[in-house]
């Protein structure tokens, strides 16, 4: 590839992410494995770092502009073609707030709604979601609700929860039996 470009500040370029995909074929081809590249990208590097500003030009920060944002910013729907499955993480439990490191607007469920609604509709179809959460649930109605709206928010938007996801549940996996004594579909 002539047009190796620099991802997220020059860490990596997309030759090289191509190169590994071609080296991880090769060991597949050579151990009679289908091995499979996977990419968890976490979405509030882009959220929350630089203020989000009016980008549809109306005069007020609403859903749509965070949605222009991540169309602008975002590498996934560049990159998802390097890999098998690509698990987004959409970081509304963790972050109450988005823009200018996670303190400028609230996250709320209608936003992450529509950010979901963005992962499917603006994305190549290898792209699904990573849920999140952490111990927290045990301790905090408000940390599991955060959790319960990760399956809410796929079902508003798809009538069913996705069939392929990543789980981020800290070191103790019994948190996801734990959130599912609640929302059985977790
Ligand atoms: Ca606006």
């Amino acid at each position: 590839m002539e047009d190796a470009k620099p991802i997220q500040s020059g860490r990596i370029t997309e030759y090289e992410i191509n190169t590994i995909l071609g080296r991880i074929q090769e060991v597949g081809r050579d151990l009679g494995k289908d091995l499979q590249f996977i990419w968890i990208p976490t979405l509030r590097s882009v959220l929350c770092s630089g203020t989000i500003t009016d980008q549809d030009g109306d005069g007020v920060i609403t859903n749509n502009d965070v949605i222009l944002w991540l169309d602008k910013y975002s590498e996934i729907a560049l990159l998802s073609k390097y890999f098998d499955y690509v698990f987004p993480q959409p970081g509304y439990y963790f972050a109450d707030k988005i823009g200018a490191n996670c303190n400028q607007i609230e996250y709320t469920y209608s936003l992450l709604v529509d950010i979901l609604r963005w992962i499917k509709n603006s994305n190549p179809s290898n792209v699904y979601i990573e849920m999140e959460a952490d111990g927290a649930v045990r301790s905090s109605e408000y940390k599991l609700q955060r959790a319960c709206d990760y399956v809410s928010s796929q079902e508003a938007i798809s009538g069913s929860i996705w069939e392929n996801r990543a789980y981020y549940f800290d070191w103790d996996i019994n948190i996801v039996p734990y959130i599912r004594n609640t929302c059985p579909k977790w």
